[in-house]
């Protein structure tokens, strides 16, 4: 199986390298780091890295990047594509086992869970406001879709290339409830999924978003999760 690691970057520039350098090489075939217009010099540390490049000429938003990282990735052969932020905020050596029970054909999706991970996110310094929403959030998906994930923000996800050849993801936001759209198609598909804990990191240099920005995208899934338990719409 060709696995694919994908980089939505944006103003990625202090974080890229030592994110690039955990990757275990020897697990992973190809690696794609989709610039989102960055106003810093993400794109001329990239260009000295052994990856494949490829830059938005407009920014487009956390969502929008992801759909040009999955559109190349299937493009270039990828059997299994894991989304890393090029933040160093998910560890990279967990990588070997978020594509193992997809290579093991025990899943079709597997998610990153900060919550899993001894010492929770806390540990990580993920700020308490954004713990608070996280748990609320992830409640919310379970009683609302009947599922039982523990952080359904996690932006540390491998996906099988046969779910987004399946999912509509071109129809989701290009903002930040793009993972969550996500994970509602491939629970009304029926996709198989699967959590594995994972560390996380809260630095200075990390991108983070804004409290304003979180209220904004609580509510929008709020009303996503809300109109597919009533109308089945995706
Ligand atoms: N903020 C932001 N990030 C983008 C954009 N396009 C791509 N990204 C990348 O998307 C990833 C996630 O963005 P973050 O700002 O870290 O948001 P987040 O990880 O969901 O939120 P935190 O958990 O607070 O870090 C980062 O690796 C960014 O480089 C964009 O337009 N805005
Ligand atoms: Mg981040």
């Amino acid at each position: 199986m060709k696995i694919a690691v994908v980089m939505p970057a944006y103003n990625a520039e202090k974080t890229l390298e030592k994110t690039y350098n955990d990757i275990p090489k020897d697990a992973v075939d190809d690696i794609i780091l989709v610039d989102d217009c960055s106003m810093d010099k993400t794109v001329e540390i990239a260009k000295k890295l052994p990856i494949k490049i490829y830059v938005h000429k407009q920014n487009k938003g956390y969502g929008g990047n992801q759909k040009t990282c999955y559109d190349k990735a299937l493009q270039r052969g990828a059997d299994i594509i894991v989304l890393l932020h090029p933040d160093y905020q998910y560890d990279p050596k967990k990588i070997p086992e978020m594509v193992e029970p997809i290579k093991k054909g025990e899943a079709d999706i597997v998610y990153g869970s900060r919550m899993l991970n001894s010492g929770g996110a806390k540990s990580g310094n993920m700020p308490w406001w954004k713990r608070f929403g996280n748990f609320w959030l992830t409640s919310y998906f379970n009683l609302m879709l009947g599922t039982k994930f523990t952080d359904i923000a996690t932006g540390y996800i491998a996906y099988s290339k046969k779910v987004l050849e399946s999912i509509p993801y071109h129809k989701n936001s290009d903002g930040f409830t793009f993972d969550e759209e996500a994970i509602i198609q491939c629970v009304s598909n029926g996709f198989r999924t699967r959590e594995i804990a994972v560390p996380t990191k809260y630095e200075k240099d990390s991108s983070t978003t804004s409290f304003s920005d979180c209220v904004s995208y609580t509510l929008r899934l709020s009303y996503r999760v809300a109109r597919y338990k009533l109308t089945g719409k995706t």
